[in-house]
């Protein structure tokens, strides 16, 4: 009997398919993972009102993590969209009530489509009870200049800084990631004591809806099948670099990356990977 590795989503749904559990749930597929998902909000624009995140109730956000555990169980959990404190504050003790050691934490919190899917006053919690669980945390730009209250971030040294300030919240890994670089797409790891970038060429395409959400779910995928952090950022990497490059869409709004585009190539996309 073949058990393919178990990895827990905790997110939101994205509608449109691109990102959030939607993306998660496809990038575990094409990695021979077995997917659950905890959903925490329904991102979902109302046709008449500006509404579009819909959240759900602590009671739906406990059940499911109970069902997933009892049914299932997991080697590995990732976080992505959380909204609110309540939520950060419940997957926190959640987490923590389990012998869970391998947290992949993707600090969403704003996505592509302009939907707002952290309230501002949940920072804090996100850095003071979710961060301090992870494995790994794996901010953009903009999230990881955020998490630094603020700071700009323009060039790859600005991102090995952040990255080694962002280790200080207590996460055994940070990945910040430079897809809003000016050039390639370099993304910095810091161990706590070594840094490691991995680069790849920039892609030119609008079609990214979904990336970030992507690249962490890959991260996860390749954790829980005993792959090294290093190995993984690099394998996610990768397998979301081709999914970019594949990036396409059925309308006038920004498009998905393309989860197949790995498998159906048959190869995996060169990354030129430096220590410091
Ligand atoms: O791409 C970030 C993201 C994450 N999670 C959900 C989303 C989005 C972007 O729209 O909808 C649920």
């Amino acid at each position: 009997m073949i058990k393919p590795p178990r990895v827990l989503t905790i997110a939101g749904s994205a509608a449109g398919g691109s990102a959030g559990i939607q993306a998660d749930l496809k990038t575990f597929q094409e990695l021979d993972i077995y997917g659950m998902s905890v959903i925490t909000a329904i991102v979902a624009r109302h046709p008449e009102t500006d509404k579009n995140v819909h959240p759900q109730s602590m009671e739906a956000i406990e059940a499911q993590f109970a069902t997933a555990m009892k049914q299932v169980g997991f080697d590995v959990i990732k976080t992505g969209m959380l909204f609110s404190i309540e939520v950060i504050e419940k997957v926190a003790e959640l987490i923590e009530q389990t012998s869970m050691t391998q947290v992949v934490v993707d600090p969403v919190m704003v996505g592509k489509l302009d939907s707002k899917l952290l309230k501002d006053d949940a920072i804090a919690a996100l850095q003071a009870k979710l961060i301090p669980l992870a494995t790994i945390i794996t901010p953009n730009m903009p999230e990881a200049s955020i998490l630094l209250g603020g700071r700009e971030l323009n060039h790859v040294e600005d991102l090995k800084q952040a990255a080694i300030d962002l280790h200080d919240l207590g996460p055994k890994y940070v990945l910040v990631k430079g897809g809003k670089l000016d050039g390639p797409a370099v993304d910095v790891l810091f161990d706590g004591k070594q840094l490691t970038t991995f680069e790849a060429p920039r892609i030119d395409t609008v079609n990214t809806s979904g990336a970030g959400c992507t690249y962490s779910a890959a991260i996860a995928a390749n954790v829980a099948k005993g792959k090294s952090i290093q190995e993984a950022v690099l394998l996610s990497k990768s397998f979301v670099t081709t999914a970019i490059e594949h990036g396409f869409t059925y309308t006038e709004m920004v498009g998905p990356t393309y989860h197949a585009a790995e498998r159906l190539r048959g190869e995996a996309h060169p990354i030129k990977v430096r220590t410091s």
